[in-house]
């Protein structure tokens, strides 16, 4: 079988990546590990920033999420003792961000690849890449087992889509990549619950560690605390989670949450994670295959649909016009706003968590910064502009 890109992995970047480069009559097809159910299964990313929203529009794919997506002008910010503040978005950039679950993007993904005949195997096992180095006269393909069966395709590039723990980026060889890494001493707990949430999303500093308040609908809630390491979901019963979860906001943000029998639950280490280059040969790695964020800023889903319309620009431009400019310039270009990220990421990690081992001096630098912010119109307007997320490059 032979076919121009070989995409490795069906999460949001691996459907997404196929879905724009049908577009620019570029085929693909796309190896999924797990099966479909499981993957529509994973609840993860709720956060959406313009950019993202911008192209999910323009490639068709945002008749659902328009109709059922959340638009929000800003996010809150609370600290035990002091009053909350917002910071505005709009009002300093005209810029809204959409709340709308990263499983009803894989839906409707699913739902645009069906409706196409987008070739999507699912339950693939053993996928090894091969002469994906870019050395003269190399023809790359990629071998699985799908069915029982032993395959092989041949392509001119391979997607690598498949998350932090896909082969791709170990197929890069140790000598030629380089990985960048901080792993937080502490994870979050996240919970859905069928309840009305709080008008904002709200980030919490608390000295009983971290809190989230954010949401799906009107009628369904996402919550997530800072946990030590190591604790399992069967430590967070309903009635410990909930008056925990209450200790950490502030009274009146305290008494808008309504507790209630949770339908998920599950607990996520931190990290930040970058692997450079992006870019190996015929190889080209996009979303949690190449970097991890710790979720604090909700960049990572983010960041996998920009890694994409910079990678699926630079096919077009190549199967176009013969031009390998955004080929060449892939990783570079899309690893400055990936290193954007990871710092908005890493910096309101480290001003909203209680580390193990807080001084009572990083206490007080962390509460006189989050005085700055809330008085600050300034200080304010630059979070937001990181939150909001960067406008994309422009092609040379
Ligand atoms: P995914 O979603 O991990 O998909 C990778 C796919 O590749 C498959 N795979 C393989 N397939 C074939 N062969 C192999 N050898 C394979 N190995 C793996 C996997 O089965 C999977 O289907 O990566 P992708 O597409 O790069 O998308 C990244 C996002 O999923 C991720 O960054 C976000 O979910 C992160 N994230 C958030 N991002 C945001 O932008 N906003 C948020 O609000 C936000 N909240 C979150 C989050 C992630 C969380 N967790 C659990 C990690 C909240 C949480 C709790
Ligand atoms: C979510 O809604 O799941 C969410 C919101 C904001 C974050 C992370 C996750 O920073």
């Amino acid at each position: 079988m032979k076919t121009q890109v070989v995409i490795v992995g069906a999460g949001p970047a691996g459907l997404l990546l196929s879905e724009i480069l049908h577009r620019h009559g570029i085929d693909s097809v796309v190896l999924e590990r797990s099966s479909r159910e499981h993957v529509l299964s994973r609840i993860r990313a709720g956060v959406l920033e313009s950019t993202t929203v911008d192209v999910l529009r323009a490639n068709g794919l945002a008749t659902r999420m328009d109709a059922e997506g959340h638009p929000h002008d800003g996010m809150r910010i609370a600290w035990a003792g002091r009053d909350s503040f917002f910071v505005d978005t709009w009002k300093t950039l005209g810029r809204r961000f959409m709340v709308y679950g990263q499983t009803s993007i894989q839906e409707d993904l699913f739902a645009a690849a069906d409706r196409r005949g987008q070739p999507v195997l699912a339950e693939v096992a053993d996928v090894v890449l091969h002469e994906h180095d870019g050395a003269p006269g190399a023809r790359p393909y990629v071998t699985f087992r799908h069915g029982g069966e032993a395959r092989r395709i041949d392509c001119d590039f391979i997607a690598g889509c498949d998350g932090f723990h896909g082969v791709s980026r170990r197929s890069i060889p140790e000598g030629v990549r380089r990985e960048y890494e901080k792993v937080y001493p502490f994870g979050w707990l996240g919970v859905m619950a069928r309840v009305k949430p709080l008008p904002d999303i709200t980030y919490v500093n608390n000295p009983r560690g971290f809190a989230l308040a954010s949401y799906r609908n009107q009628n369904l809630s996402r919550y997530y605390i800072q946990v030590p390491l190591g604790d399992k979901v069967e430590d967070w019963p309903d009635d410990r989670f909930w008056p925990e979860l209450k200790a950490r906001f502030p009274g009146e943000l305290a008494e808008a949450i309504t507790a209630a029998d949770t339908i998920e639950k599950s607990i996520a280490p931190l990290r930040s994670f970058v692997s450079e280059p992006m870019r190996y040969g015929a190889l080209f790695l996009c979303g949690d295959a190449a970097h991890i964020v710790p979720p604090t800023g909700a960049k990572g889903l983010n960041l996998a649909v920009s890694d994409v319309f910079y990678l699926s620009r630079a096919m077009a431009r190549w199967y176009g016009r013969g031009d390998a400019a955004g080929l060449d310039g892939y990783s570079a270009t899309a690893l400055r706003r990936v290193w954007s990220s990871v710092r908005t990421s890493w910096y309101l990690t480290t001003l909203l968590h209680r580390f193990p081992d807080t001084s009572e001096f990083d206490q007080k630098a962390q509460e006189y910064e989050l005085d700055y912010l809330k008085n600050s119109e300034r200080a304010q307007a630059a979070l937001a502009e990181q939150y909001a997320g960067l406008p994309f490059e422009q092609a040379d």
